[in-house]
Formats: C-alpha cells, structure tokens, sequence
C-alpha cells in the first residue's frame, strides 16, 4: 500500500482535495503514455518509481536536508549556477511547470495570452498543488523573456518575498559577459548570506565535480539515441531530462549510468525501442517541463523515433561544460558564470549559436524531420523558428513548426499534422 502523505502536504499548506485530483490525473496519464510503451529498459524502473513518489519521497528527503539546516532553493532557468547552490550545500529544485493547472486563479494575475509554462507556476502556487514551492527557501528568476521577468513580480508578492532575480543579459558581447559575471558574482554572495556559509574552495571542487558528472551521465545518454534503432524511447530519455531537476543529484549520475550501461548492451546487439529504420525526428524550442508529454506521445504514438531534444529540459540543460581547472572561489566563480554564458537561449540577440546547435544535432543524431516546439505565446521561440527553419532547410531535412499549449484540445489537429509530415518525410535518416 502506497504510504500515506496527508500529514506532510498540509503542514505545507496544500490544497489537500485538489492535489488528490492532480494525482489520479498523472498517475492515469502516466499509466496510459509510459507504461503502456514496449521494450522498455530495465533501468526506467528507477525512473517510474522517482515518478511515483514526485510529490512524495522527494520532499519527505527535502524537509530532512532542511531540519540539518540546508537550504531548498527554487530555479527556474538552466542559467541559474547549480554549482553555487550545492557549494553551500543547497538542494536545488527546478520549478517550471508542465500542465494545466490553476488557469483560471492565474489569469487573474496575469493576461491570458501568456505562455502556459508562466500560467503554469503561477497556477500550482494558487492552486496549493506543488509542495516543491511550499519547500523553497529562496526562489530564483531571472531576466530572461519578458514574461518570467514580469510575472516574477507578482510572484514574489504572491510567495512572501522569496523571489531573487538574477539579470541575464540580453548580448553575449563583452559588456554582456561582464556583466554576468558579477550577477553570478551577486547570486554566490546571497546563497553565502542565505546558508550561512562560506563557499571554499575545496566546496566549490567538490558541487562542481557532482554537476559535471551529472551532465556526462545525460551527455551520454544523448549520444546513444544516435544510433539506429534508438535504444531508449523519447519519451524516456525526455522523462530522464525531467528528473535531473529535481532529484539527488549523485544518485541520479549513478542510476542513469546504470541505465546508460544497459543502453550500451542493447546497442550492442541492435536492440532497440523501434524497428531500425524508423523515422527519426528532433525536436527543438521551448522547454518542456515536467509532465508535459504531449508531443513526443503523439510522435512516437506514431512509431517514429524521438532522438533529441534542443531544447532547456534536453540538450542546452547539458552541453556546455565546465573549465573546472580553477585554483581559487573568484576564478571558479568566473568560470562558472563562463560556462552558463554558453547556453544559447533565444532570450538572447543575436543568437546564430543555437542555429549551429540545431544543424549539429540533427547530424549528429541523424534526424529525418526537425520539428519546432514553441509554446503559445513564447515569442523568442516563436520568432526563432524562421531562422532555424532557414538552417534546415539548407540541410534538406523536412521541417514544422508547431505552436501549443498544455491543453489536450488540439491533440487530434497536432497528430493528423505530425502524420502528414511523417509520411512526407521519406526514409527518416539523415545522412
Ligand atoms: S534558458 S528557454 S529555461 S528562459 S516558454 S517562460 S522563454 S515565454 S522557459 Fe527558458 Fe531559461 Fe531560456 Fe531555457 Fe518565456 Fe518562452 Fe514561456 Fe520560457
């Protein structure tokens, strides 16, 4: 029998009957779409049970690291330094939202043409659905669209005061870069106030040892799906890209290297989630936060391949690494700061980077289709999808471009536009 949580989500405030209903929903939602897939690898068993403890397991662990004194801290953004935050032994919680919840409380705080990822947090906190918030010590925005940057207001009005905003740059130029250098510079000093800890050295080795690992671990994930047939779904390895922000962070590393040793098994004698040969799709554009699903149901519910993500939940959460040969905080520090300047998010002007990153993955992954995911209402995504078309156009690789929000209706639409696409795209792999 499934341990029993009452206790803990109203001592967080929560909205008991409400949070029932979120949770049949998943649960049912996750049955019907993860469950239900063939094939699957042994080591997604880690993944459906951290899955099926996400409200639970996960902040009973949380609440400990607070009674020893630890500070929960609250991201929204992959450009937000995890490094610092587990130097002073912080656990670092991504908070972005992935479904419909709490719409209507929102849209009195904000217009309704607003993307659903914003309507989403904004939602979960009104609705008294995510515990995760209830947990954060310190919540962390930054400038980066103008609708996080605007809705954070509000949101802190809404959370107490606990919102901190970091200034992310609009150009990566050298006035940018100085820029966020001492952003980052900034952000090291509150977390230093906030724990009441110094960052050293020895500290600052050891969180970025922990981060780096991390994202090799998901780094190698990434170069698996390269071969043909996949051997882990999309729906999988997008489900992995979820986890890694919020779970441990070392016994994540550990469990989907154990998952990525089976890869490598299954690789090894050809076995894979398809048939070899399936059309092979990446997707790029707006994140897609936990338990948002949708597209990727709907591509591999029509036995294509989803082999990568260019996208925050995906690829640019892991690409860049860091230069962690530094012999002092301050050049840590720098370094750090360096290797978040090297995400190449659409917030920023101009941003042939993430153009490159698009045609790169779709070699590198040999995808037969690129689609291009933004939410509704995202406009640097939205407007990003010209040049990116431009770029894979030049490849001769078939490209759409799909704009959604989290809501089901258009579900039926979206798939009779996804098999279109699929049939015209020939043979799927991309030489
Ligand atoms: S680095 S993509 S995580 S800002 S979907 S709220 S952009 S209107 S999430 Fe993002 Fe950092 Fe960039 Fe990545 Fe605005 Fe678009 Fe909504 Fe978005």
């Amino acid at each position: 029998m499934p341990k029993d949580y009452k206790t803990m989500w109203s001592g967080l405030d929560m909205n008991l009957t409400a949070h029932e209903g979120l949770l049949g929903v998943l649960t049912d939602a996750y049955k019907n779409i993860y469950l239900s897939q063939r094939n699957r690898p042994e080591g997604m068993k880690y993944f459906d049970f951290v899955i099926s403890e996400v409200h639970g397991l996960r902040i009973e662990e949380i609440l400990e690291a607070k009674k020893e004194k630890r500070k929960v801290i609250g991201t929204f953004c992959v450009y937000v330094p995890e490094e610092l935050i587990l130097a002073v032994d912080g656990v670092d919680i991504g908070l972005c939202a992935g479904a419909e919840v709490g719409t209507d409380e929102a849209e009195k705080y904000i217009p309704r043409n607003t993307c659903a990822l914003i309507k989403a947090f904004m939602g979960f906190k009104l609705a008294g659905l995510c515990p995760y918030i209830q947990t954060t010590d310190l919540i962390v925005g930054e400038t980066t669209c103008d609708g996080k940057k605007k809705a954070y207001e509000i949101f802190n009005e809404l959370t107490g005061g606990k919102v901190y905003v970091m200034e992310v740059p609009n150009k990566k130029d050298a006035d940018g870069l100085l820029l966020w250098r001492n952003e980052v510079k900034r952000f090291a000093k509150k977390l230093e106030e906030l724990s009441n800890k110094k960052i050293n050295l020895e500290k600052l080795k050891e969180a970025s040892q922990i981060v780096k690992e991390k994202r090799r671990a998901l780094q190698r994930l990434s170069l698996l799906r390269a071969f043909d047939p996949s051997p882990v779904s999309g729906l999988d390895a997008l489900l992995i890209n979820q986890v890694s922000f919020y779970d441990d962070p070392v016994r994540f590393t550990e469990k989907l290297t154990e998952l990525c040793d089976e890869l490598d098994e299954r690789v090894k004698k050809g076995t894979g989630v398809t048939e070899k040969g399936s059309k092979r799709i990446l997707i790029s554009g707006s994140p897609m936060a936990i338990p948002n699903w949708k597209l990727h149901a709907i591509i591999e519910g029509c036995k294509a391949s989803v082999v990568g993500e260019e996208s925050c939940v995906g690829e640019r959460n892991f690409m860049a690494s860091l230069d962690d040969g530094f012999s002092s905080v301050e050049e840590g520090i720098q370094k750090i700061a360096d290797r978040y300047m090297n995400i190449h998010c659409a917030c920023f002007t101009p941003n042939e980077e993430r153009m490159k990153d698009i045609g790169d993955m779709t070699r590198r992954l040999k995808a037969g289709g690129v689609i291009h995911y933004a939410i509704q209402f995202c406009t640097p995504y939205m407007m990003e999808a010209y040049k990116a078309k431009k770029v894979v156009d030049i490849m001769k690789v078939p490209f759409l471009r799909i704009e959604t929000d989290y809501s089901m209706e258009d579900m039926g639409q979206l798939k009779t536009r996804i098999e279109a696409f699929l049939e015209m795209m020939g043979d799927g792999v991309h030489e």
